[in-house]
Order: structure tokens, then sequence, then C-alpha cells
């Protein structure tokens, strides 16, 4: 962590999450993505912390967005859509990136079919935040920020 330049986040959304708002808006809600970043992008500024965002509807690119992670930030809030219930990949590259991480749903999975029930990452984050919205992207900002903060206090100890 470096204390003068604040923690850095990075926020990693899977696929369809780019077309927020006008998907199925009863079950997602009508926020966008790009409303969501706002509402996170304000938050970490009072925070002073940096975030930075990417999409992909691509595994494979969500992998080496993981990969090229390590080192480059404190922590990851990912919500890998789809992919939480089928991609042993990015599990892995979760754990190659060693970043501590919050999974984040807008819609709670338990509530909804068998195979959304399944998460691959769950036992690899530091928590989960299900069900609020978009909403609980900025929430998760803050409970990484409050874990790393606290991580980092224990290690000067
Ligand atoms: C988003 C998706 O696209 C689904 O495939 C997941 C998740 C749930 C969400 O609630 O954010 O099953």
């Amino acid at each position: 962590m470096n204390r003068k330049r604040g923690l850095r986040i990075l926020f990693l959304d899977g696929p369809n999450l780019n077309v927020l708002g006008d998907r199925e808006p009863s079950m997602y809600g009508r926020e966008t993505l790009a409303d969501i970043r706002g509402a996170v992008t304000a938050a970490a500024r009072s925070e002073g912390a940096t975030v930075a965002f990417f999409q992909s509807n691509h595994e494979g690119e969500i992998v080496e967005r993981l990969q090229s992670a390590k080192r480059r930030f404190d922590g990851v809030v990912i919500n890998p859509a789809a992919y939480t219930h089928t991609s042993v990949a990015i599990r892995d590259a979760l754990l190659y990136s060693g970043l501590p991480a919050i999974e984040v749903h807008l819609t709670n999975p338990a509530r909804r079919e068998e195979f959304r029930k399944v998460s691959l990452v769950e036992d690899v984050v530091v928590g989960r935040i299900c069900g609020v919205g978009g909403y609980g992207y900025t929430l998760a900002l803050l409970a990484l920020l409050r874990h790393l903060r606290r991580e980092g206090a224990r290690g000067q100890a």
C-alpha cells in the first residue's frame, strides 16, 4: 500500500453488464454501468482512493486484466456476471493476482435459478455483496477499503 497515492481499486465487470439499464430492467434495474461508475468514482474521491473500471463480454480479457492487475492495484471489486457460475479461469486468475477481492451481484443469485447458486469465486474473495442493485458497488468499495486499511494497520503493528 502507498499511503501518499491512496489505495487503488480495480472494478471488473463480466458479460452483459455493458447493457445494464436496457437489460431485463425488472431484474437488473434502470441504472446503467456509467451511472454505477459515477457513484463509485464520487465515493472513491471522498475516500482518497483511485478507481479503474473494465468491462468485457470475453472471459479471456477478464483473465488478462486480472493478471496485469497484480502489483498495479491493491484490491479488486468483481462482478463476473454469468462467468461467476462457470469460469475456473477467472477464479484461477483472481488467485494469481493475489489481490483481496469483493464479489458483487446486482441481484441475489441465491433467490434465482439453481445454476446461479454456484459461485466459483465465493470462497476466494473477502466477501460478497448481492441483491442491492448498483449500490452494491459503492458498498463493495467501502468494504474493501476498510479491509485493506485494517490489513495495512495490522502489517505495521
Ligand atoms: C449478473 C449476471 O449477468 C448474471 O449472469 C448473474 C449477476 C447475476 C448479477 O446479479 O449482477 O447470474
